[in-house]
């Protein structure tokens, strides 16, 4: 039988109503590198609560769906090895192993959706890409954005991959793509990608309200907001586009597929940045949760 089991401070917020964020694990375990992992998710919580809103980091704890982790356990879980990268199609078989897995962002949709949490802060989501016209490689994260009502706030589809095809494959299943404050859709590293973002939204409270609207309407599925990494912490593409060129070769030349492909492309990238595409990642992750607290306070 499925028990979802809530940290205590996460209980708390549920028994007093307050407004919750859903972090994701697989940035902590797959997307960042130790040991500034760990330091990077207490911030992510931190900026939660700085904003008046309650963190649930989300993962897979010796097969229990832990929706928050106490200090200790997120401490665990950055520094452990072998965990796996839970996707929609891992997730009951993570559980029902009693394995630990970190959840990505689809995962953690489904599990937030579960525990009646409507928002969820990352990073940048998983999409199509590059030459998935050969591999049919295209995350998850685009089909439980078209299936899970949760709200999903990003910097934009992380800039490794197709994102022309990432937005055509999202407004094929009927996504909202909603920039904040921008009529450009941001490149994750960048603000700028050169593509319109198909929806507009310039406040937290209007987020919140094209939300309930949509669930009222009767339509499945969440929202994506796509909110750009601040200016003066972004890489401009000039710099960013020859560092993943240069990452998704290295890909190509190990033969790296398949779940391993994003990972290994962020640490090629971080590489060839020098370390500036690490300083960037965490700066547009917080923004995010800053947005997401927001959101979630209006949503209450
Ligand atoms: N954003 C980041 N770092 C990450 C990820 C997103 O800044 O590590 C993770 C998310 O969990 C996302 C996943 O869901 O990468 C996508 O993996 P894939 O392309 O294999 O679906
Ligand atoms: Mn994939």
């Amino acid at each position: 039988m499925l028990k979802l089991n809530f940290s205590e401070e996460v209980q708390a917020a549920r028994d007093a109503g307050l407004p919750l964020v859903a972090l994701e694990s697989t940035i902590i375990t797959h997307g960042l590198p130790q040991p500034r992992n760990l330091e990077v998710a207490q911030q992510a919580e931190q900026q939660v609560r700085d904003l008046g809103a309650v963190p649930a980091t989300i993962a897979v704890l010796g097969g229990a769906l832990q929706i928050g982790l106490s200090r200790q356990q997120l401490e665990q879980l950055s520094k452990a090895t072998g965990v796996w990268k839970l996707s929609r199609a891992d997730l009951a078989v993570a559980i029902s192993q009693g394995v630990t897995g970190a959840t990505t962002v689809a995962a953690t949709m489904i599990a937030a959706h579960l525990a009646g949490i409507s928002v969820f802060a990352t990073g940048g989501i998983g999409g199509v890409h590059r030459g998935a016209e050969l591999d049919f490689d295209v995350s998850a994260d685009l089909e439980e954005l078209a299936k899970t009502p949760v709200i999903v706030v990003s910097a934009g589809a992380k800039a490794i991959l197709d994102l022309p095809k990432t937005l055509e494959v999202l407004e094929t299943k009927g996504v909202p793509v909603i920039g904040y404050q921008i009529n450009e859709l941001p490149a994750f590293w960048s603000r700028e990608s050169g593509l319109n973002a198909p929806l507009r939204l310039d406040t937290a409270g209007e987020i919140a309200a094209a939300f309930q609207m949509r669930c009222s309407l009767g339509i499945e599925g969440g929202q994506l907001i796509a909110n750009p990494v601040p200016q003066e912490m972004e890489i401009p593409a000039s710099i960013i586009s020859p560092a993943i060129d240069t990452a998704i070769r290295a890909a190509q030349e190990q033969g790296i597929k398949g779940k391993e492909a994003t990972p290994f492309l962020l640490s090629e990238v971080l590489k060839a940045t020098d370390g500036r595409s690490l300083e960037t990642n965490v700066a547009l992750l917080l923004n995010n949760c800053r947005l997401a607290a927001e959101i979630a306070k209006a949503l209450v």
